[in-house]
C-alpha cells in the first residue's frame, strides 16, 4: 500500500523508569516496523551525539556539576535542535521511535523539586506525540535488573521520586504497559499497539505541538 500525499509517519515515545526495557523495546520496534514494510527510525533523549548531548552526558556521569535548572534547560535545547529533522522525516513518511522525549524532562526534574509547570515550559511547541507508551514497573523491581550503572539518577530513593512524576504527568491517552513479563510478551504488545497508530497518521491525522 502505497504513501498518498500528505501520508506521515507515526510519532510515538516509550517513557519509562531506568532498567524498565524501553531501549531494548525501541530498538526492537523499528525492526518489527520496518519488517512489515513500515518504515522506522529510532531517536532517543538524551542525544549525546550533539555539542550539547556531549555537555548533558558529562554532567550525567558526575564529570561536571550544573544547577537544576540549567541541566533541565539543555535537555530541553537536546530536543529543540532535532526538531526540525524529526519534522521532516515524520512528513516523509517515516514512523519514529523515540526512547524518552519531553515527559522525561519533566519527570526528572521535578523530581529534584522544581516546579512542573515551569519543567514543561521549555518544551511547549515541540511536536506532540501521536502515543506514548509508558513502561510500567516498580522501583524495587526495576534496581534489581541487572543493577544500575552508576549515573547520577540511577537510585533507588530518587527513581521513586521519578515514578511519582510520571504519574501526576501522565494521562489518559498514554498506554501503560506492564514491563514485568518478558521481552517477547512486552515487545509483541507494544507491536500491536503501535501499528494501529501507524496505520492512523498514514490516514492523515494532523501532526500538533506539545503542551498548548
Ligand atoms: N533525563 C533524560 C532527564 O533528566 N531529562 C531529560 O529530558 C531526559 C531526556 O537522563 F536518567 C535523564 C533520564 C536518565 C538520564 O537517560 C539518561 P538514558 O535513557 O539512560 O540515556
Amino acid at each position: 500500500d502505497n504513501c498518498k500525499s500528505g501520508c506521515r509517519g507515526a510519532l510515538v515515545v516509550l517513557e519509562g523508569l531506568d532498567r524498565c526495557g524501553k531501549t531494548s523495546q525501541s530498538a526492537r520496534l523499528v525492526k518489527n516496523l520496518d519488517e512489515l514494510g513500515y518504515p522506522a527510525e529510532l531517536f532517543r533523549f538524551p542525544d549525546r551525539n550533539t555539542v550539547i548531548g556531549q555537555m548533558i552526558s558529562s554532567y550525567l556521569n558526575s564529570d561536571s556539576q550544573l544547577d537544576d535548572r540549567t541541566i533541565h534547560l539543555l535537555f530541553s535545547a537536546n530536543r529543540w535542535e532535532k526538531r526540525s529533522l524529526m519534522e521532516s522525516k515524520l512528513r516523509n513518511g517515516i514512523t519514529l521511535i523515540v526512547d524518552r522525549y519531553a515527559y522525561s524532562g519533566v519527570a526528572f526534574s521535578s523530581a529534584k523539586g522544581l516546579d512542573i509547570e515551569w519543567c514543561k515550559a521549555p518544551d511547549m511547541g515541540l511536536l506532540a506525540p501521536d502515543l506514548v507508551l509508558y513502561l510500567d514497573i516498580s522501583p524495587e523491581k526495576a534496581s534489581e535488573r541487572g543493577g544500575y550503572g552508576g549515573e547520577r539518577y540511577e537510585q533507588l530513593e530518587f527513581q521513586k521520586k521519578v515514578a511519582k512524576s510520571y504519574e501526576i504527568l501522565r494521562d489518559a491517552s498514554w498506554k501503560i504497559i506492564d514491563a514485568n513479563r518478558t521481552v517477547e510478551d512486552v515487545q509483541e504488545q507494544i507491536r500491536d499497539i503501535v501499528l494501529d497508530y501507524v496505520k492512523t497518521c498514514r490516514n492523515g491525522k494532523s501532526l500538533s505541538q506539545l503542551w498548548l
